[in-house]
Formats: structure tokens, C-alpha cells, sequence
């Protein structure tokens, strides 16, 4: 039986960009469903009824939440080709899972401070990304390796088409700002 895979996520979500990588990485197929989080799909709120969030993957009909949870679900069940350390030392530090967590964790803390502290870009800056813009960040100077590390990850086509566009991310990031008066 080919499986059936439906895939709950939000575009700008990082959480669900981890998960579209990885299925991209196994040349998975699978059905996107794009969730308005604002008013959640039954389908959501039956396959995630604790938490509420995506992703969610729905293999043959079981949810499977938690993004970093999903990573090792989707390496383990489609196994001939792995995209996971095999060391459990390196798993800590891989980008995918415990280095993954810290980034997202340091990366929302630094998101909501600087948002905080910073106002007023001029019109040439806007053109930059959105951390630079709203929270005055460069992450190419405070984090060059971690630059270089995601501009080498984005050389692959799972990574570079499972993202969405950078402007569309600003603009997003500009209407959250402006819903919540930052
Ligand atoms: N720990 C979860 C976090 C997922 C998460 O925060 N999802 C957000 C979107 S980025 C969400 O669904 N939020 C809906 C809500 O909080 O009501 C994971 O790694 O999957």
C-alpha cells in the first residue's frame, strides 16, 4: 500500500520549514495543507488536540507533532537514506536536533528583545531581511559561520525550495510588528 501523507503546516513557520527540508531531503511526496492559525482546521485541532501546532504529519492516517520529533520519525521510517548523525554525541550537536533547538530557542529570544529595543528603519535597510530591518541585527556580523553555514545549506534545492522567499518573510514579519504594535 503507497502511503498517504499529509503534511499540516504554516509557510513561515521554521518549524514546518525543518519538516518540508527533511521530507524533501527523502524525495517524499506528500499533501501540503496550509493552515490559518488564527482559525485552526478541525483537521489540526483533531491531530494535534494538546498542543494545537503544526506541523503535523499525518502518515496513513497517525499524527506525528513536534518538529524535532518528526525529523527522527520521517529519518526512521524512510531509512534508505539517512539525514541524521549516526553518532548519538554528533546528534546533540547536529544542526537537526539539539544545535537546531538551541538556534531556535537563542533565535526567538534575540527576535523578541531586539524587536523590542529597536524602531525606525530607513527605506534602503528595509530592502535587507528581516532581522536586520526590525531588530537592527546583522547576523552576517554577529554570526558569520552560521551564515556561511546556511548559505552552503541553501545551495541544495531541499532547502532552497522548501523556504519561502525572503521579501515575503519581511512582509510578514511587518504585518506581525504592526498587528502587535512593536
Ligand atoms: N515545538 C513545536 C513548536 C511548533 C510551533 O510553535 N508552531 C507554531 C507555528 S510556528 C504554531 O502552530 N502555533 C499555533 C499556536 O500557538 O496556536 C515544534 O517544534 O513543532
Amino acid at each position: 500500500m503507497e502511503d498517504k501523507l499529509v503534511l499540516l503546516d504554516f509557510w513561515p513557520s521554521s518549524y514546518g520549514m525543518r519538516v518540508r527540508i527533511a521530507l524533501a531531503e527523502k524525495g517524499i511526496k506528500y499533501e501540503a495543507r496550509e493552515e490559518n492559525l488564527a482559525d485552526k482546521s478541525p483537521l489540526l485541532l483533531e491531530m494535534n488536540p494538546l498542543h494545537k501546532m503544526i506541523p503535523v504529519l499525518i502518515h496513513n492516517g497517525k499524527p506525528i507533532s513536534e518538529s524535532l520529533l518528526l525529523l527522527q520519525y520521517i529519518d526512521e521510517v524512510w531509512h534508505h537514506i539517512t539525514h541524521l548523525p549516526c553518532s548519538p554525541l554528533t546528534h546533540i550537536k547536529d544542526p537537526k536536533r539539539g544545535f537546531g533547538l538551541t538556534i531556535l530557542t537563542k533565535r526567538y529570544t534575540a527576535w523578541a528583545r531586539e524587536c523590542g529595543r529597536k524602531k525606525g528603519k530607513s527605506k534602503r535597510q528595509q530592502r535587507r531581511n528581516s532581522w536586520k530591518v526590525c531588530g537592527n541585527f546583522s547576523i552576517e556580523a554577529e554570526c558569520p559561520k552560521l551564515v556561511g553555514w546556511a548559505r552552503r545549506c541553501m545551495e541544495r534545492d531541499s532547502v532552497s525550495k522548501s523556504l519561502p522567499h525572503p521579501q515575503k518573510i519581511y512582509a510578514f514579519v511587518l504585518e506581525l510588528k504592526q498587528k502587535y504594535g512593536l
